[in-house]
């Protein structure tokens, strides 16, 4: 117990950076670091194992290194008898304990919290000070300025504007090569002969053995698999995991960025995100990585601008998309989609190669790369009617990087255009040439890709222009989506039948 009354800094599991907020002007004599494992944030979606555990044993790491820079630190474990469950609850038992004259955190990363955080003041009677979340380059005020100067969103101007902010790839301020995006160079068609890297992997130590243990106990009705933990859970290691990216991945992710290739559920992608996501890795450090490998000629120019593109430009638009339209994003369906999410998506048991492959791969690594993400498991849901509540739940539950910030706007506006167009231009609905042309699932598929209707017909196929029909009214006055309503109208009446029939045979089946 201190001496004096005390400040009680509350550091969340998505916080472990020395340079948060929080953390700025505490000072180790008259603070309390307290950070609180709670069984509503384990359950609130009932996270992927590897989630759990990997966060846990993050948070216990950090809390350690906090007390060896000779920090207070109140940290609460799962199992704690004392534990009351709930952060609100965790902080009226710490204001008790260490007789509090203040609260400092950091703003949440979602909505649901920060509504939470403020009622504290209240309701406790000791000042509440949260903090702007500083663990981005464009602060949410920031983005509301920026948004508010256009007339449309569109991550394209926004990655412009933060180029230029940051002085990221520009040469007496032009952008490095004469365009600001080499997209057109980050779509090359899967090549099944490349051996991939392998990711960096860690032996477990004691406190990731504890945490793995904890999870076994408390989480076995939760999704995924716990077997073979092998990941990053402190700055150290994850930053082996960015050195390892940029020198065996980064000179070949541009070219496959987009590319699926059977059993290869990595490719060249960098496998940060959980790290970036939680404060082991910040956003400013990756990008200048990636930047000196274009300087030391180490990464081609396609790969360097295609990876941070992704960081500077998708991830902080898409988290100030979030802040500008919650909480009424989290509403919006504008399909008015309604069906209930298939079994397949927890098993994987599917005849549909590219589903079985993307949810086994999930369950196995909480992991799936952006174009499984958004046009195999993402488009099987637009195409379905799938109610983006039960979408974005599972989105939610099963990747070790899901946040809401992030996950929301990704799975509402990018995969099932349940916004109507809050920042895409139109869906992104595909039958299955688009997954075959990327991909080579295809192959060794059940169904047969060029087959349009039948019953070995790829059920993308026939989905598709399910899809485009009965969204007709919604979608045929989007400039982009004139040319599927022309080819949609050249169809034969026997076509529109079959494709009708197979759709409605193909759905009923789907629950
Ligand atoms: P890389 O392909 O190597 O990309 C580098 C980094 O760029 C990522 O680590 C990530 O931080 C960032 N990034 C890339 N695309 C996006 C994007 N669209 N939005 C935000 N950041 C991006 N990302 C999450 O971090 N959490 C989620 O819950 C999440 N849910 C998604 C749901 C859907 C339907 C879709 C289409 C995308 C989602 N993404 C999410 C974005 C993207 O799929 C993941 O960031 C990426 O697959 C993580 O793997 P990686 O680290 O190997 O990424
Ligand atoms: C995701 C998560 C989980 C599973 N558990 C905890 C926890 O017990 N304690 C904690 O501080 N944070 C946890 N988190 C991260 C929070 O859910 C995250 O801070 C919010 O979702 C805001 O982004
Ligand atoms: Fe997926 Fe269709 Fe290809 Fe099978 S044929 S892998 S269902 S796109």
């Amino acid at each position: 117990m201190k001496d004096t009354r005390c400040t009680i800094r509350l550091i969340l599991g998505d916080q472990l950076n020395k340079s948060i907020a929080t953390l700025k002007d505490a000072d180790p004599a008259s603070d309390i670091i307290l950070m609180t494992e709670v069984i509503e944030e384990v359950t609130y979606v009932k996270h992927h194992k590897l989630k759990i555990a990997f966060l846990f044993s993050a948070m216990r790491h950090f809390a350690k290194s906090l007390i060896e820079d000779g920090f207070d630190v109140a940290y609460t474990k799962l199992d704690d008898p004392l534990n009351k469950g709930s952060f609100i609850d965790e902080i009226q038992r710490a204001i008790g304990l260490y007789d509090a004259e203040k609260i400092v955190v950091t703003s949440p990363g979602e909505y649901r919290l920060l509504e939470n955080f403020e009622t504290w003041e209240k309701l406790f009677g000791v000042p509440v000070i949260i903090l702007e979340d500083d663990r981005f380059l464009c602060s949410t005020p920031n983005f509301l300025n920026w948004a508010n100067s256009r007339n449309n969103l569109r991550m394209d101007a926004f990655y412009q504007y933060m180029r230029k902010e940051h002085n990221i790839l520009l040469e007496a301020g032009k952008p490095i090569g004469g365009k600001w995006s080499f997209d057109a160079e980050n779509r090359e068609k899967p090549d099944p002969s490349l051996s991939t890297p392998n990711p960096k992997s860690f032996v477990p130590d004691e406190i990731t053995n504890d945490v793995i243990e904890l999870v076994r106990r408390h989480c076995h009705d939760h999704f995924g698999c716990l077997n073979n933990f092998n990941l990053a859970v402190e700055r150290s290691q994850a930053l082996e995991v960015l050195k390892a990216f940029i020198d065996e991945r980064l000179p070949s992710f541009g070219r496959f960025q987009d590319a699926m290739i059977e059993n290869e559920p990595f490719m060249y992608h960098s496998l940060i995100s959980l790290y970036l996501n939680c404060g082991l890795l910040t956003p400013l450090e990756i990008i200048r990585a990636a930047e000196d490998a274009l300087h030391e000629c180490a990464a081609p120019l396609n790969s360097v601008e295609g990876f941070i593109r992704q960081i500077l430009g998708w991830r902080e638009f898409i988290r100030g998309v979030y802040w500008l339209n919650m909480p009424q994003y989290k509403e919006l369906n504008y399909f008015g989609a309604n069906k209930a999410l298939p079994s397949f998506y927890w098993t994987g048991e599917t005849k549909m190669k590219c589903m079985a492959q993307a949810v086994k791969q999930t369950r196995k690594y909480g992991y799936a790369h952006h174009i499984q993400r958004l046009m195999v498991l993402g488009n099987f849901a637009l195409l379905t009617g799938i109610a983006p509540q039960a979408v974005n739940d599972w989105f939610l539950t099963v990747y070790t990087d899901a946040y809401e910030w992030v996950e929301l706007p990704n799975v509402s506006g990018m995969a099932l255009f349940a916004d109507g167009g809050v920042f895409a231009t139109k869906p992104y609905a595909a039958s299955g040439a688009y997954i075959n042309r990327m991909s080579n699932y295809c192959k060794t598929c059940h169904y047969k890709v060029a087959e349009k209707t039948g019953s070995d017909a790829c059920p993308f196929n026939y989905l598709y222009w399910h899809f485009i029909k009965r969204n007709r009214p919604l979608l045929e006055e989007n400039i982009r989506m004139k040319m599927p309503y022309r080819t949609l109208d050249k169809m034969s009446a026997e076509k529109l039948d079959a494709i009708d029939l197979d759709s409605k045979l193909f759905l009923s089946k789907l629950t």
